[in-house]
């Protein structure tokens, strides 16, 4: 079975998190990924959060598995010349750079369109055009101007960022995808393209269900909210709604056994519709099933929070994994809280390859989160992250081939 995007090749600029994010799953699927990197510095993320000293953090490595590393500044004359011949020989040039960083090293996108027109070059920035298209822009600014913190936490508390790095993560996942529609699109026209993508875009993407709410607020409450139930007015913008399921079933989290000392000892229950009746024989209380002030989805909008109270008295009587045990034979979906000390652990997720162990020369064994995505012929396998230029020799050989005295020159001048 071959991978995916065997042969092709990508020039990869990128760093921190949401480039390497994009090109690491184009990695796992086969492409050969060359992460150009500063002589001597490097992805600046190889530095931070480390928890060994001198060893490529697990932030560097857990975004760059699958890559081969090659230090070059095409600032330098050599450095500018092998620059080219990348550009000539890979099919897709990836880079989250503050704007306007590659056309300063010397290399527009016209100048690149030259050199090579069936190159794809893709850029993730944190805004599109507009007022802010210059700015830096990290996670929590994207999450911050995408929409997601104005919606995120409770309604009496100020806007929450979430743990899921919807941001970086999630943008470098539009744009593989962007890269992926564009190399298709190369298929019938020959030709290369653009691919850009916002994080504000992409976060805005995430969020378009709380821009359906906005829209919705114009032709009275939202009713599923449960601060709607609670006599709390709506203002005119969509609300934070807690842990409101954002879709047409109630849900809430609810305290399980323990909650007291465990942060995690929670479960997330949706009292969906079709089941109302085996929620109401569950919890104790079959008298609802009939009772016209809760029978119906619509009878039981004022009274989510009511309702949610009484659940969490039945859940609080076991641990969420016996929650989600007696709910599921009964189509209730539910879901515990789980922590990732319980997913690192989880033996399901190792069998998939979801979590996976990776051996790493410098700092031994550790975990990472695999491919989530599975294709059925194609395989995909997670290999460690290059250390600091460990290929330059062998890519500026065997991709560019270049000779060993011009590699001692570029070398000399600081170009590698
Ligand atoms: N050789 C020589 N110079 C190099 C180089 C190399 N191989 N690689 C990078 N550089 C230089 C660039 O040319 C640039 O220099 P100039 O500013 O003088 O042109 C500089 O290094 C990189 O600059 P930067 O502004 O991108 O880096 P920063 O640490 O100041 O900012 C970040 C980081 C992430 C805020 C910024 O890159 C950015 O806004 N990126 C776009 C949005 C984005 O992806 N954000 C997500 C961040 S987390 O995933």
């Amino acid at each position: 079975m071959s991978k995916a995007l065997e042969g092709v090749k990508i020039l990869d600029m990128t760093h921190v998190q949401s480039g390497p994010t994009c090109t690491q799953l184009l990695a796992w699927f086969g492409a050969d990924v060359i992460k150009v990197e500063r002589p001597g510095v490097g992805d600046a993320t190889r530095g931070q959060l480390r928890d060994i000293p001198d060893v490529d953090s697990l932030y560097f490595t857990m975004l760059n598995h699958n890559k081969r590393s090659v230090t070059l500044n095409p600032k330098t004359d050599s450095g500018a010349k092998i620059f080219t011949k990348l550009i000539e020989e890979c099919d897709v040039l990836v880079e989250n750079f503050a704007p306007g960083a590659i056309d300063r090293m010397g290399f527009p996108w016209g100048k690149i369109q030259e050199i090579n027109p069936r190159m794809i070059y893709a850029s993730v920035k944190g805004f599109g055009p507009g007022p802010y298209e210059d700015c830096k822009v990290y996670e929590n600014v994207a999450q911050c101007t995408g929409g997601a913190a104005s919606t995120t936490g409770f309604l009496d508390g100020p806007p929450l960022v979430t743990g899921a790095q919807i941001g970086d993560s999630g943008t470098g996942l539009h744009l593989a995808f962007g890269i992926v529609t564009a190399l298709y699109h190369r298929e019938q026209s020959g030709k290369g393209q653009r691919v850009e993508c916002a994080m504000q875009d992409g976060v805005l993407n995430l969020s378009r269900v709380k821009l359906r709410d906005q829209q919705r607020l114009a032709h009275g409450p939202l009713k599923e909210y449960s601060q709607f139930g609670q006599g709390i007015e709506f203002g005119d913008a969509t609300p934070r709604a807690g842990n409101d399921s954002g879709g047409g079933q109630p849900g809430w989290i609810l305290k399980c056994k323990g909650w007291e000392t465990d942060p995690n000892a929670y479960v997330y229950f949706i009292t969906q519709a079709a089941v109302w009746g085996n929620i109401c024989d569950l919890i104790g209380k079959p008298e609802w099933k009939e009772d016209p002030g809760y029978a119906k989805p619509a009878d039981r909008l004022d009274k989510i929070k009511p309702i949610f109270d009484a659940i969490e008295e039945w859940t609080m009587t076991m641990d969420k994994f016996e929650v989600m045990n007696l709910c599921n034979p009964l189509n209730i979906p539910c879901g515990p809280i789980l922590s990732m000390k319980e997913l690192a652990e989880e033996p399901s997720l190792r069998e998939t390859g979801t979590i996976v162990e990776v051996d790493h020369p410098e700092r031994g064994k550790y975990l990472t989160v695999g491919n989530p995505v599975k294709l059925s012929d194609s395989p995909s396998d997670v290999k460690r992250s290059p250390l600091l230029g460990e290929h330059t020799d062998e890519i500026l050989k065997t991709v560019l081939g270049l000779n060993d005295e011009e590699i001692a020159a570029a070398r000399e001048e600081g170009a590698i």
